[in-house]
């Protein structure tokens, strides 16, 4: 696979040039600045890839072109957003940069409670807690109908830790929820999460999921036509959160909407780290079901916490091969897929990975990374995940393998 590495643009704490150092081989970024619904500029593209480019570095995968919430609900400027969104496609395949992840969840990105959980080794990771979870949503957004999302043991435990949290410890909760909602940098009020939720009062699932697929009715056949693979990204975590539809939370999921609009640039972003939270996640099967349509993995693991609700577990941000994943079991799958592919003579034979989050270890702490996005942690991830790919290609081509290994 090729080892790429997301880069957040000139304002990343990370230069480009040092991951000469890491052993990057091509680079993950999107035009962050632009808001979702309007168009990429070929002078803005142009721009971006010629920064890659001094570092001696291609521009191989978009994330995210975002998706705009007119777009996901079917309302107000839907229409223009749409015709902006094939235009940046256009944009984009004429710059010869072919593959494109974007996501459907509703109004968050990714949900955490806490961003910089203190683990045994001194590190520090990524972490969801459903009480924290309910505090924020009871009692900080007051939401009414979230009564009915948890169940009386989860309320009181909520409503107990409510009451002895300082205004400080609210603050933060606040914060590191919200850090997953668009534009995180902005500071989000409660006021303005209640009237986002509001734009999905009435979207069932059902209604989510034909909105994603009348998206994708419009815009997979222009980027089939322009080469271009579009990749959809899971829910993270994958089950509904402030009482929000989430329709690309299974291995079934992606089976109907890959189904539904059946062309190869209709295709997925394996996230093992958010598909993985839910048990009944397999990562080799998901391969192996979706395999030709994989056009982008993220590589993480998360492990779920001991005595947490089955179906809303508690998780934190595991090592990349430590996780409750089968990480190897998985990156041998989509080692596997290529093999296939190239005996096919598939031109996109290569996937491009990312080595996803990474816990903030040593020079990391205390840093000013985008959370998830620390050097170090990342820089072991993709060590690691770059032995399991090395050992499965000598296990295929050397002799010495053939003959000597069982
Ligand atoms: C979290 C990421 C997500 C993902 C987008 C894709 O760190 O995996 O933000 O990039 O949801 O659209």
């Amino acid at each position: 696979m090729k080892q790429c590495w997301r880069w957040f643009g000139p304002e990343d704490p990370i230069k480009l040039i040092d991951l000469q150092q890491v052993g990057v081989e091509g680079i993950v970024t999107a035009l962050h600045d632009v808001p979702p619904g309007e168009v990429w500029t070929n002078k803005s593209i142009l721009e971006r890839k010629s920064v890659l480019s001094t570092a001696g570095y291609d521009w191989d995968v978009v994330e995210s072109l975002p998706v705009s919430e007119a777009i996901k609900t079917q309302t107000g400027q839907m229409q223009n957003h749409l015709a902006a969104y094939k235009t940046s496609l256009r944009a984009l395949a004429a710059q010869d940069i072919k593959t494109v992840c974007y996501n459907f969840m509703p109004i968050l990105d990714w949900t955490r409670t806490e961003l910089r959980a203190q683990q045994p080794h001194g590190g520090a990771a990524m972490l969801f807690d459903l009480i924290d979870f309910a505090v924020f949503d009871l009692h900080i957004l007051e939401r009414s109908a979230g009564v009915d999302d948890y169940s009386v043991a989860v309320s009181s435990a909520a409503y107990v830790r409510f009451c002895g949290m300082s205004d400080s410890a609210k603050t933060l909760l606040k914060k590191n929820i919200t850090a997953g909602l668009p534009g995180a940098n902005d500071s989000w009020s409660v006021e303005d999460v209640r009237l986002l939720l509001e734009t999905y009062s009435g979207i069932t699932p059902q209604r989510l999921r034909a909105n994603l697929v009348d998206f994708l009715s419009e815009v997979a056949p222009v980027a089939q036509e322009l080469g271009v693979r579009m990749c959809c990204h899971p829910d993270d975590p994958p089950f509904s959160l402030l009482g929000l539809p989430r329709v690309m939370s299974t291995s079934d999921d992606y089976g109907a909407v890959l189904d539904a609009v059946d062309l190869p640039a209709n295709g997925a972003t394996l996230c093992t780290g958010s598909l993985g939270v839910a048990q009944s996640f397999d990562g080799p099967a998901f391969v192996q079901r979706h395999g030709p349509r994989i056009h982008f993995a993220h590589l993480r693991n998360t492990k779920r916490i001991i005595g947490s609700l089955p179906d809303m577990p508690d998780f934190f941000e595991a090592a990349h091969l430590e996780g409750d994943t089968d990480m190897i079991g998985t990156v041998h799958a989509l080692m596997a897929e290529q093999k296939r592919r190239c005996a096919e003579g598939r031109v996109d034979w290569q996937i491009p990975m990312r080595p996803d989050h990474g816990q903030e270890l040593l020079s990391d702490l205390g840093g000013d990374s985008t959370p998830g996005y620390p050097l170090i942690g990342r820089m072991r991830g993709l060590a690691e995940l770059r032995g399991v790919m090395a050992s499965y290609s000598y296990m295929q081509n050397s002799s010495y393998a053939k003959s000597n290994i069982d």
